[in-house]
């Protein structure tokens, strides 16, 4: 690795001044545009000449003011270009790509706008390892997990998993011969369903640049036709709020990324400035996963969305009147910049950088592979910390690594990445109702509890409704995270728990984490065919519904009040919350982290009556969870006795029907009320292979349990509808074909359902401050979901109280 610093274009080492760059006038363009010629207005630039094929990192640091805004872009200077761009809304900028030996480049420094005439300007060339690349192409192999067991025993192998599955199978990305070598010694049963993910990937990037170079417009609302980079992200949120003042405000989050970029976000709202309304807010964040590129495409094309809605009129303008957006379109700057401009590998390696998922966080990894920068070092694309999985909610449990190299890597603590703590910093200040976090792919609208044990909140009715809801327009099947796998650790796992604003995850698409652009993005953005959203609205319609749910009080809580002018009211909620407890790397585990949440917002006093949309002030995590008491007892438990003989061998139902069948019955009110039953059946020899699939008294497989590599299967259907039912039994393999190793009997068991639990009730602090910011009122206030509180004149009822509270 050589870092060579600023080289001049003959190579000699620059001096001090070249390092600055200085333009007398700011010009509003897209620096990454055009290279212009030399002296143009508004502009600075530096010739340079590549001493290694590697990695280019140009970077801008603010020199004295800060306010200033520089972008910039490198280019080719023979074919003019670009090569890497930076657009952030200030003058700290990092613009990185690969160059070869002896490329001819031009940086070019752009002052956008601010009075910053000068900025620094440093450029480092990093020579590549490129050592350990994998052997063989990348495979996805779809892995059957019907039961609990099974997806646990998946979960523990560590495996890239993607969130493509159901009931009975999850697909997995197998990259590396150790990948393989796992997944073979399980025990679990796999199939291949891609054998060569390069060759999908070359030819999707293909397919988008025909796409692009035909398409001049299409159905989103910018009329984009490729995928963006993330200069260009910077770039068009800028270009918003210029061009929407007072409507659209552009802003920075407030820590940089590990490789020190800023990230970036757009509020939405009428009198944008004034971000103390009392309105609820609707956050919509992408690109948690570096390689999850529509995610940030959807974002960015829901902000034009609402921006070309509000001055068309109608639904979207009366919406975005009620409350506030916020959109974060690439939460995880660094992971994306990283898969975006690396080239079309496809094959899953942790040399794909295309297909890097996690950050750039690189203090966890050893030593030995701690060198080199984030898109070029000996451990490629597998350092990192997993932002989905660093949340505090529930962190440290079920479904994610305590491995550094793993691509569920869960971090050393709960928030130890900036990426989730900018997060946190939005979601703990502002009164965020309505979150949706984006992913790439498969077609869901996820929702809490992360892991089965946890339980439903008690807003599952209308939290499910609400998913529901959106999934109706997109197509998408619309259920609770942990019916895909456990997670602990994501976005809405905490957002939820933490603050009760309704949190949803989108799984974006059916086909690959960055498919073509046109069925990617395109179609399920719009609705339109193949997305299964087609002709029902898409996203657009199910992302409009998270918005008038955020502006219908009846789904979150409201205060009502009366405070003079220029007054500030506060309100504030701090807590603790367990995580899990912490499973650590030897199998053992350690005791939950007791995690501090203080939870902020504001809203300015404007005199006479105010109306302030909030979050509920008891959290749901202590709230209590969802259940229903049980209205008579749980049927008796039956043993039916297995059938005489043995059915043949049958490795294909359900098209091959051979097998045993064996009937029972489900009974209902008012005699019995199940809560659930689950139906087992067990035989001695491990290599010897039953499975079992549940039907209902129409045909249909209500439940099933067909695992290998087990003496046992074991189905489970929660609340049961009463009627009668069949267990199939089905002799998929025979340790010894000679002598059968039959199951013994079908157990039948029956559960209650678990009742209702219900927690303490919490409070908000409410606080008022005077012009001179003085307190001078202070109560406690419970508001619950659906609720209006009258707080009544909260600036001098309590000014007693307000004035104890002082001393
Ligand atoms: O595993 C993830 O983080 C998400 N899938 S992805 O392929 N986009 O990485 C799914 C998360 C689902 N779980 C929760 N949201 N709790
Ligand atoms: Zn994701």
């Amino acid at each position: 690795m050589v870092a060579l610093g600023l080289v001049a274009a003959a190579g000699t080492p620059a001096t001090a001044a070249d390092n600055v760059l200085r333009a007398d006038a700011a010009v509003t363009r897209a620096c990454h545009d055009k290279l212009l010629p030399a002296g143009t207005r508004g502009t600075d630039r530096r010739e340079l000449t590549s001493g290694v094929d590697g990695l280019l990192q140009a970077r801008l640091t603010p020199i004295g003011d800060t306010s200033g805004d520089w972008d910039l872009a490198v280019f080719d200077q023979k074919t003019g270009a670009v090569v890497a761009a930076s657009a952030g809304l200030h003058a700290t900028e990092l613009a990185e790509s690969f160059v070869t030996k002896g490329q001819q480049l031009v940086v070019q420094g752009c002052r956008y706008a601010g009075p910053a005439k000068t900025t620094r300007l440093g450029v480092d060339f990093l020579a590549l390892d490129k050592t350990g690349q994998p052997t063989k192409p990348a495979q996805v192999v779809r892995v059957q997990t019907p039961t609990r067991q099974d997806k646990d025993r998946l979960l523990g192998l560590d495996l890239d998993l993607t969130e493509k599955g159901d009931a009975t199978s999850v697909d997995v990305v197998i990259a590396t011969d150790a990948d393989r070598a796992k997944l073979a010694g399980s025990g679990l049963r796999s199939s291949v369903v891609e054998a060569d993910l390069s060759g999908q990937s070359i030819a999707n990037a293909k397919q988008d640049r025909a796409f692009a170079a035909t398409a001049t417009s299409s159905a989103l609302p910018s009329g984009r036709t490729s995928y963006r980079h993330l200069y260009e992200y910077d770039y068009e949120l800028k270009e918003l709020a210029r061009a929407n003042p007072g409507l659209v405000k552009a802003f920075t989050l407030p820590e940089v990324t590990w490789e020190g970029r800023e990230v970036n976000g757009i509020e939405i709202a009428t009198d944008v400035d004034n971000t103390a309304d009392g309105k609820a807010v609707n956050l919509t964040l992408g690109v948690h996963h570096a390689r999850e590129w529509p995610s940030g495409e959807h974002a960015i094309e829901w902000a034009y969305e609402l921006v070309k809605g509000y001055r068309a009129g109608g639904e979207i303008r009366s919406l975005v009147g009620k409350t506030r957006n916020i959109i974060v379109p690439v939460v995880n700057a660094d992971g994306f910049s990283i898969s975006r401009e690396a080239e079309p590998k496809g094959d899953f390696s942790r040399f794909d950088y295309e297909m890097k998922r996690k950050n750039c966080n690189v203090n966890d990894s050893p030593a030995q592979y701690r060198t080199g920068v984030c898109k070029a070092n000996p451990a490629g694309g597998s350092r990192g910390t997993d932002p989905n999985r660093n949340y505090a909610g529930f962190w440290g449990g079920n479904g994610a690594s305590t491995l550094w190299n793993v691509d569920t890597y869960r971090g050393s603590a709960p928030f130890s990445e900036p990426e989730t703590r900018n997060v946190r910093s939005l979601v703990s200040t502002r009164q965020i109702t309505n979150l949706i976090t984006l992913h790439t792919y498969s077609g869901l609208v996820l929702r809490v509890p992360g892991v089965a044990d946890v339980r439903p909140p008690l807003d599952e009715p209308t939290y499910q409704a609400l998913g529901d809801k959106m999934a109706s327009r997109n197509g998408y099947k619309s259920e609770p995270s942990w019916m895909l796998y456990d997670t602990t650790g994501s976005t809405e796992d905490w957002s939820y728990w933490a603050t009760g604003g309704y949190g949803f995850t989108f799984e974006i698409g059916t086909v690959g984490f960055h498919p073509p652009y046109e069925a990617g993005v395109i179609a399920e953005y719009a609705g339109l065919a193949p997305a299964t959203g087609a002709g029902k609205g898409g996203n657009r319609q199910a992302f409009i519904d998270m918005l008038s749910n955020a502006a219908d009080p009846a789904a979150h809580s409201t205060l009502i009040g009366s405070a003079p002018k220029g007054y500030q009211l506060q309100l504030r909620k701090s807590f603790q919350t367990p995580t899990s407890p912490v499973q650590q790397s030897d199998g053992t585990t350690l005791p939950p982290i007791y995690v501090t949440d203080t939870i902020t917002s504001k809203l300015a006093a404007t005199g006479g009556r105010f109306s302030w949309s909030v979050n509920p002030s008891t959290r749901p995590y202590i709230a209590g969870r969802y259940g229903r008491a049980p209205r008579g007892p749980a049927q008796a438990n039956v043993v039916l006795p297995n059938p005489a003989g043995v059915p043949a061998i049958n490795t294909n139902w359900p098209v091959d029907t051979t097998a045993e069948r064996v009937p029972f019955h489900v009974d209902g009110m008012p005699k019995v009320d199940n809560g659930r039953f689950t139906v087992s059946i067990a035989w001695t020899n491990p290599a010897t292979d039953w499975d079992m699939y549940i039907l209902d008294s129409t045909g249909a497989i209500v439940t099933q349990s067909a695992s290998g590599g087990t003496t046992s299967e074991r189905a489970v259907l929660f609340d049961p509808p009463p009627g009668d039912y069949t267990a199939v039994l089905v002799n998929y393999a025979q340790a010894d074909p000679t002598k059968t190793d039959d199951y013994a009997n079908v157990s039948v068991d029956f559960a209650s359902p678990l009742p209702t639990t219900l927690g303490p009730k919490e409070p908000y602090q409410l606080t008022c401050t005077d012009k001179k910011g003085r307190l001078v009122g202070l109560t406690d206030v419970y508001v619950d979901r659906a609720q209006t509180v009258d707080v009544g004149d909260v600036c001098t009822r309590s000014a007693r109280l307000a004035k104890e509270h002082r001393r």
